[in-house]
């Protein structure tokens, strides 16, 4: 038989990732499987494999490509296919930048009044089965557009897929939130989470979402703002205005734990585009 095709097991592989648990470096693992009579090349390709593994179901693979806005040279203004938008603020951990005027006031109250009738409280993706529940972290009321649902939904659409190139049959329908007096979204992660046993069957539809683009449809008069805990930062809801943010992992070291603030006086609307990695079905 060929040495370098000697068979993984899953309990080889276990051993490795144990073994790289406990701290033993990788040369010790080596030296192991050599002594126990492995070929050395076969040895090194069932660590990195084993690891590799590992890593992909914790969520910290190595980063997959994600939508980003062109910013080389720092322009105020990029055009985002039929209009112009304004470039307000970026940095780099966590990856946001926020867009001034990506929607005009007209379709800010298009999608609002397209959306009212129908809200109902809002749901969440349920990641221990892959279905939708009513989550207490979340007291808003929303509801979702198909994609393409209706003349400025796709036309919001298309301008997203331009600003960030980022295929449109990557995205899943837009979704629209009502927020009243003392609402808020607690804060959490976008990404499904690796670990949970429902998130094999949500990942079917187009892979992991890998970016969100909140576009604020309202100005309320105080609070519900978009907060970004790991670092401190809270974008304003100002109507037209959109926090943008990516992550390439499915993991806390992209620091995109957000939230939406409560709503301290007024109320808030916003619509929410999440990208992912493949195409949405
Ligand atoms: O409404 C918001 O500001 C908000 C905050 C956090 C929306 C979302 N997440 C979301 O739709 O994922
Ligand atoms: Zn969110």
């Amino acid at each position: 038989m060929d040495p370098t095709r000697q068979a993984i097991t899953p309990e080889l592989r276990r051993w490795i990732v144990e073994q790289a648990r406990a701290g033993q470096p990788p040369d010790g693992v080596l030296a192991a499987m050599r002594a126990s009579g492995w070929h050395e090349d076969v040895a090194i390709a069932a660590i990195e494999q084993a690891l590799q593994d590992f890593l992909q179901e914790q969520g910290i693979a190595a980063p997959v490509p994600v939508p980003a806005p062109e910013l080389e040279g720092s322009p105020s203004v990029v055009r985002a296919g039929d209009r112009d938008v304004q470039v307000l603020l970026q940095m780099a951990l966590p990856r946001v930048v926020v867009f001034g005027a990506l929607l005009s006031a007209a379709e800010c109250e298009q999608l609002i009044e397209l959306a009212r009738p129908r809200l109902a409280r809002s749901q969440t993706v349920q990641q221990a089965t892959g279905g939708s529940e009513v989550n207490a972290a979340r007291t808003s009321r929303g509801m979702f557009f198909q994609r393409g649902e209706n003349e400025v939904v796709a036309r919001i659409e298309r301008r997203i897929a331009a600003l960030l190139h980022w295929p449109l049959d990557h995205g899943e329908g837009l979704q629209v939130l009502h927020y009243g007096p003392g609402a808020e979204y607690q804060p959490h992660h976008d990404y499904f989470d690796p670990a949970q046993p429902g998130t094999p069957t949500i990942l079917r539809r187009g892979g992991q979402r890998v970016g969100t683009v909140v576009m604020y449809l309202n100005t309320p008069a105080r609070g519900g703002g978009t907060t970004f805990p790991d670092v401190g930062l809270e974008v304003g809801a100002v109507r037209g205005n959109a926090v943008f943010f990516s992550y390439g992992r499915a993991h806390p070291v992209t620091k995109t734990l957000h939230g939406g603030a409560p709503v301290v006086e007024g109320e808030k609307w916003v619509a929410t585009k999440w990208l992912r990695e493949g195409v949405f079905t």
